[in-house]
């Protein structure tokens, strides 16, 4: 029986376990990546193991979230993260070199090496022929320490790619279009992997934008496979060394199949608020428009600003229309600079930011009250530009140029505009924005501790028996931007946890952290996918912090599952899921023979004021048990 790709790269990395979906496995991983925003709980954490130097190939600290530094804290974590990383032999990525996948890609990126990222859309490496997996934290952590990582096998959906795209039509349609079919929880448990004649037509940069916003499906990775497109790529970035072909043999067997037709995909829009509310542009109309962003990593690449250029050039930005540019990186923003079209953007009354992250994060740029803003991103939940009552549509940099000349949603197709077709190429070797961690005893550099980080919080190993109060009862597709909310406001406040707690569920239900703090112990009730979204860790260690011991839910995201699971918290499954229904805020819940309970994979839960008892499932592999028997990872690695 012939292989798929995902599980070529996976046996090739399997240190044990059973290479089968649903099994738990442990595999090799050969690179890391942090970004600044998860990166300071990283490296405390890696501190926190009295690790000398990373067990990995490479390791690279990027800083790409903070960098508005609106006061010290976003500086001291980024001179706390540069001295643990030279500690520990680290790469560090200086801000203003540009957003932490991007420059992956273009830097490190190997085909057929594992990666793992303390980001969720580290699986932008899949365009590459990798398998690379976003992760909370302290799984970070401990695959630097160790050179590992444990998960359960995925299932492998197939997605065919058939044809060609039109121009006006790009890759970002291709995954608009598999968010449509699949939902955001569509990819749960699976990875997804890229086959076809279609796939020859896309090149390295196009794939990533797909594998990247696969993490909206919530799949564990997306993958394409490496083949003359990869060559000539990593080609272009002077690394043709790093090449080598791969594809799955042409009997793989996948657990599930689509085919997207290329031909016939047309521009498509991510409507307010989920990346899976995509419809046409032709169906949504014309709606008028009030800022266009263009960045992140999905959308940054030389070939998609070049093609933002092209349609800008000579022309001028609506004049109701805010325009901002982030580019990806800073060989790009080099390059645009040498051949002109940085000139054409500007000219055309666009805003250039840093190379950074930026709107995407809600670092600035948030629209104005009630207004439309098209954005080339991959999240467009509600709140995340900064605006509560913002509609965020996700486009791609086509539809998002146009549109910024028109000052509605447009489908270029129907402008009569020609688009050229925008070869990569090739870039000069620079690492200027990079820090190697050169010298000897680098070990011995000082640790930067600035006073605003502070000590992540541990939690104390699973009691005989859990009594807490229901602080919460939350929707369906609860995000961790919705448990954890980050802009301006609080990301500078990342590495001090009591403070962030204060805000926890903010949007969601204001009264969240008083309630806990009032309560001591408390638990969750939540709907289905709970967790979705970002890999941010916040998202269990704040709860964690306001005493929340179990999250009952109809289903988990994947990482933030993961991240519970690694502070102690239990992440349990209503065998029932009308049970849902049974539960309000107040009710006083227990838990007996907790221990044992856990160990037997169902856990009861009885309502002290009704009496009633709800079977839960727990899903714990042997290693997610003694977790939690111990009150999380650090716990269970000091013994
Ligand atoms: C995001 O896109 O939500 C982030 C910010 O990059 C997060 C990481 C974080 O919360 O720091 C992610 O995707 O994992
Ligand atoms: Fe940064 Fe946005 Fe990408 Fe997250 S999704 S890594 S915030 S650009």
């Amino acid at each position: 029986m012939g292989k798929t790709l995902a599980y070529k790269i996976l046996e090739n990395h399997l240190v044990s376990g059973n290479l089968t979906p649903g099994e738990e496995i442990t595999i090799k991983i050969d690179q890391t990546l942090t970004q600044d925003s998860t990166g300071t709980m990283v490296y405390l954490q890696l501190e926190a193991m009295d690790v000398d130097k990373v067990q990995t190939e490479l390791s690279v600290a990027y800083i790409d979230h903070n960098t508005l530094q609106t006061g010290f804290e976003n500086a001291d974590d980024h001179a706390f993260i540069k001295s643990v990383a030279q500690r520990h032999g680290v790469l560090f990525s200086k801000p203003g070199n540009g957003i932490c996948h991007q420059l992956h890609l273009e830097n490190y990126g190997k085909p057929g090496k594992t990666l793992l990222g303390s980001d969720s859309h580290t699986p932008t490496g899949g365009g590459l022929g990798m398998i690379a997996i976003g992760a909370g934290g302290l799984d970070v952590a401990v695959a630097m320490a160790k050179g590992t990582y444990s998960l359960v096998a995925p299932k492998v959906i197939k997605v065919e790619l058939k044809g060609r795209l039109h121009p006006w039509t790009s890759a970002k349609d291709v995954i608009l279009y598999v968010l449509q079919q699949l939902s955001v929880k569509g990819g749960v448990g699976k990875i997804v992997e890229y086959t076809g004649e279609g796939v020859k037509s896309l090149s390295v940069t196009d794939r990533a934008t797909i594998t990247n916003m696969g993490a909206e499906l919530g799949a564990t990775t997306s993958v394409f496979p490496s083949d003359e497109n990869t060559k000539a790529y990593l080609k272009s970035q002077g690394r043709e060394a790093d090449y080598t072909p791969l594809a799955a043999d042409a009997d793989a067997v996948y657990d599930q199949e689509l085919i997207v037709d290329l031909d016939s995909l047309t521009p498509l829009a991510a409507q307010p608020h989920s990346p899976d509310n995509v419809d046409s542009i032709a169906n949504i109309g014309e709606i008028k428009v009030d800022q266009v962003a263009i960045g992140s990593c999905t959308n940054s690449s030389y070939t998609d600003l070049m093609k933002v250029a092209a349609i800008l050039k000579g022309k001028k930005v609506h004049p109701d229309v805010s325009l901002v540019i982030s580019p990806g990186s800073s060989k790009i923003l080099t390059k645009m600079a040498e051949n002109g079209a940085l000139a054409d953007i500007i000219a055309s009354g666009a805003r250039i930011i840093e190379n950074a992250c930026g709107p995407c994060i809600g670092m600035g740029q948030s629209p104005k009250s009630g207004a439309v803003s098209l954005r080339t991103f991959n999240r467009n939940f509600k709140g995340r530009s900064g605006t509560l009552d913002a509609d965020v549509y996700l486009v791609s940099p086509e539809t998002a140029a146009i549109s910024a000349v028109t000052g509605v949603l447009t489908d270029g197709s129907k402008t009569g505009q020609a688009l050229p077709q925008i070869e990569d190429t090739d870039f000069t070797a620079n690492d200027n924005f990079i820090v190697y961690p050169e010298g000897t005893n680098t070990e011995n550099t000082p640790v930067a501790m600035g006073p605003n980080i502070k000590p992540f919080p541990r939690n104390t190993a699973l009691p005989e028996t859990v009594e807490v109060t229901v602080t919460l009862h939350a929707g369906d597709n609860i995000t961790t931007d919705d448990i954890m909310p980050s802009d301006s406001r609080l990301l500078p406040y990342r590495s001090n946890i009591p403070h962030l707690a204060n805000y926890c569920f903010e949007k969601v239900d204001s009264g969240f952290a008083g309630r806990c703090k009032e309560a001591g112990t408390c638990a969750i009730i939540g709907g289905d996918n709970y967790g979705q979204g970002s890999s941010r860790e916040h998202a269990a260690l704040a709860p964690l912090y306001l005493g929340v011991k179990f999250v009952v839910a109809k289903s988990f995201a994947r990482i933030h599952r993961s991240n519970l699971i690694n502070s102690g918290i239990m992440p349990l499954v209503f065998e029932n899921p009308a049970d849902y229904d049974d539960f309000t805020i107040g009710d006083e819940l227990v838990i007996e023979q907790a221990p044992k309970q856990v160990q037997s994979g169902t856990v009861e839960v009885k309502n002290k004021n009704t009496g009633k008892t709800y079977q839960t499932k727990t899903n714990f592999s042997d290693l997610e048990i003694a977790l939690i028997l111990k009150g999380g990872k650090i716990n269970y690695m000091k013994g």
